[in-house]
């Protein structure tokens, strides 16, 4: 035993080991399409991604010409959630927007 509260040295160090390590990071992005339209790209960034209008504007345009844009990084769940929204989102508004994540 290491001290009083019944934890060996080597439960405390993985302990703290495992509380202070960083979570691992997801880039999010968006990917073009020649039928969703640039308006609703716009609302996603700005509801999905929380984007002020002008940075939702650039964003999507650097999409539209690029082919992808980075919209986030996020905690693995998160950006799971995030992509899962945009495809939601766009199937209800029948648009065949995708958005992708891979690791930062
Ligand atoms: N290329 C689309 C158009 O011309 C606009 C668009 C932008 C679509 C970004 C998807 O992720 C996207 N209407």
């Amino acid at each position: 035993m290491a001290g009083t509260d019944g934890r060996t040295d080597g439960e405390l160090l993985e302990r703290t080991r495992h509380e202070t390590k960083k979570p691992e990071l997801y880039k999010v992005l968006l990917l073009n399409d020649d039928y969703t339209t640039m308006e609703f790209v716009v609302e996603i960034l700005e509801s999905v991604f929380h984007k002020q209008p002008a940075d939702a504007f650039r964003i999507m345009m650097a999409v539209h010409t690029q082919g992808k844009g980075l919209c986030g990084v996020y905690p693995h769940e998160v950006a799971e959630t995030k992509v899962d929204a945009v495809v939601e989102r766009a199937r209800e508004h029948g648009f065949p927007l995708r958005a992708a994540m891979e690791p930062e």
